[in-house]
């Protein structure tokens, strides 16, 4: 054997037989995945993906004869990223679902430490009551359950009931602070507040004096459609719209202008029809779901168009674009920019 190779191999091997000896008292060597720890931009396993909610629609109606709301507790079907498969995860740190409520159905009350929005994408009818106060649902609404507050869902419609939820699962599995508590378990039921109540306190541009938050999320816990468009739309007709995002707003926590819970920020756009936006990239992995129109979305090569109430996911770092048909394009997202920016991470890069 020639002393070289000799010298190579050997100096292969000799690492080789250190792992395995440093194996067993639960050690591994940096230098063999410092690349791939530390990578120079985002390396996500998180994949674009889009589903299309005319095909996948009829899989609710048949989980719905499958499985009651009281039996599943939460009738969901997860939206599990394909790059992710396993971890009910639509994002590395968010999870999507699509929830469905039968008429005369109560999924029960119970409270856990993840938050929760829904985008409510069809039926009327139905309610879901946070800390007891009750409010009636309509497409378009955003609400959210922040975490550790009780909730329940009802149907009282004639129709079933189809929402997007979206919770910061992932993120409280990988911080391992899950908690959970169902009502049934206590003694007594959870008392019922007045519904309207907080929109009266919170949701008027005034504020209760002396009032002292409880908690970092926003108090009010539903934000109407009918008002979130009338502001889109005023926006949009009398301003040039931004060359990322169109016209784009952030749903905002009343006491502070922040985002309504700490883990997961909410937007709403208006893309002018025909209107496309110029790429665009950031480090917070996105669940978007289209309201009203038709978008063609290009993310890096991948390319499809998603109609009302389908969802997609654009990773992080996943340049994109989005590009309105003939008529103006609602389009709603989320996702975990409020820890980025609090934890000093965000970043973005237009190209316009
Ligand atoms: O509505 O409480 O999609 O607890 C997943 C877990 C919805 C909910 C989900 C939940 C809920």
């Amino acid at each position: 054997m020639n002393t070289t190779t000799t010298g190579e191999a050997g100096a292969l091997e000799a690492r080789r037989d250190f792992y395995r000896r440093i194996d067993p008292d639960n050690l591994a060597p940096l230098w063999e995945q410092l690349h791939s720890l530390v990578t120079r931009t985002p390396a996500s396993q998180c994949r674009p993906v889009h589903w299309d909610y005319r095909k996948i629609r009829p899989y609710l109606d048949e989980a719905g004869r499958l499985i009651t709301a009281e039996e599943a507790v939460r009738r969901v079907l997860i939206l599990e990223n394909p790059g992710l498969r396993g971890q009910a995860a639509a994002t590395t740190s968010l999870y999507a679902g699509l929830q469905m409520i039968l008429p005369g159905e109560i999924a029960p009350p119970h409270r856990h430490t993840q938050a929760a929005i829904r985008l409510i994408l069809e039926g009327e009818g139905a309610y879901t009551s946070v800390d007891g106060e009750k409010t009636f649902m309509e497409r378009g609404d955003f609400i959210i359950t922040p975490a550790w507050h009780w909730h329940e869902h009802g149907n009282e419609g004639a129709a079933p009931m189809v929402w997007l939820d979206g919770l910061d699962v992932p993120m409280v599995a990988m911080l391992d602070a899950s908690f959970a508590e169902h009502a049934a378990d206590l003694p007594a039921p959870i008392p019922a507040r007045r519904g309207g109540e907080s929109k009266a306190r919170f949701g008027s541009n005034l504020l209760p004096v002396d009032y002292q938050a409880p908690s970092p999320s926003s108090p009010l816990f539903k934000y109407p459609y009918a008002e979130t468009l009338a502001a889109l739309r005023a926006i949009a007709a009398g301003n040039p719209p931004d060359a990322c995002h169109g016209h784009k707003l952030r749903y905002a926590n009343p006491l502070d202008g922040g985002y309504p819970m700490p883990t997961m920020g909410a937007f709403i756009q208006l893309l002018p029809g025909g209107f496309g936006t110029a790429p665009y990239r950031c480090t917070a992995g996105t669940v978007f779901a289209v309201i009203d129109g038709e978008v063609e979305v290009a993310i890096g090569e991948q390319r499809f168009t998603a109609r009302p109430n389908d969802v997609f996911v654009v990773p992080s770092w996943a340049e994109h674009r989005i590009t309105a048909g003939k008529d103006d394009a609602v389009i709603f997202s989320f996702s975990d920019r409020p820890v980025q920016e609090i934890l000093g991470l965000w970043r973005e890069q237009r190209s316009a």
